[in-house]
């Protein structure tokens, strides 16, 4: 794990979806097999194909130079890269093994937001009240050098420029529904058991380095 430590593109310069980390049913009971094989191949590969999609869309239109379907093709390349990107984070934010951030993680946690627990019911209830579908994020932004929590809804808005994503909690109701139904907070709560705080630990590593 480098400065990215997430692989988006093969060598050509095509998106590629990486195998998951661990088996389906690796993360019961929080988050059940069945959830992680349809979210994985039916919510975020698909959207590794929109984002090649898009991109050639493009490429096309600068070739013919026809951009008739710019918007189409620019708003399909924002929705497919950002699911591809926040997806490959989640996965690999989560392992069943769980545990509390230490380090230099949990020193600047608690700079910006007083303590662990505080910092948890903060992310929990942005998490929970994002409008629809969307995620919860703690990204680091180098131009404040401060951790901030966000709300982001879809994949794509209200995002802040510039903020690296360094946990990322999925509330689609593609990532809950079979388990928690309309239970969101019952899910956002548990989730919480099973994040991987080394994984954050080496994001954060690599963001402010
Ligand atoms: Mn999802």
């Amino acid at each position: 794990t480098s400065l990215y430590p997430d692989k988006l593109t093969d060598d050509t310069g095509k998106y590629v979806l990486l195998p998951l980390p661990y088996a389906y049913d690796a993360l019961e009971p929080v988050i059940d097999t069945r959830t992680v094989e349809l979210h994985y191949n039916f919510h975020h590969k698909p959207a590794v194909a929109a984002a090649n999609k898009a991109e050639d869309g493009l490429a096309l239109a600068r070739e013919t130079g026809d951009f008739a379907l710019v918007k189409h093709y620019e708003k399909e390349l924002a929705l497919g890269l950002s699911s591809h990107i926040l997806h490959t984070i989640y996965w690999t934010n989560l392992s069943i093994k769980g545990g509390n951030p230490t380090g230099p993680l949990l020193k600047a946690i608690e700079k910006n937001f007083k303590s662990f627990d505080k910092f948890k019911v903060h992310m929990a209830a942005a998490t929970t009240s994002v409008e629809g579908a969307g995620w919860g994020i703690l990204g680091y932004l180098p131009a404040s050098g401060k951790l901030m929590v966000l709300q982001c809804e879809n994949h794509q808005k209200l995002t802040t420029w510039g903020i690296v994503p360094i946990l990322v909690l999925d509330v689609w109701e593609h990532a809950y529904y079979l388990k928690y139904q309309n239970r969101r907070p019952e899910y956002v709560n548990n989730i919480f058991n099973i994040i991987n705080w080394d994984n954050v630990a080496a994001r954060f590593d690599a963001a402010t380095r």
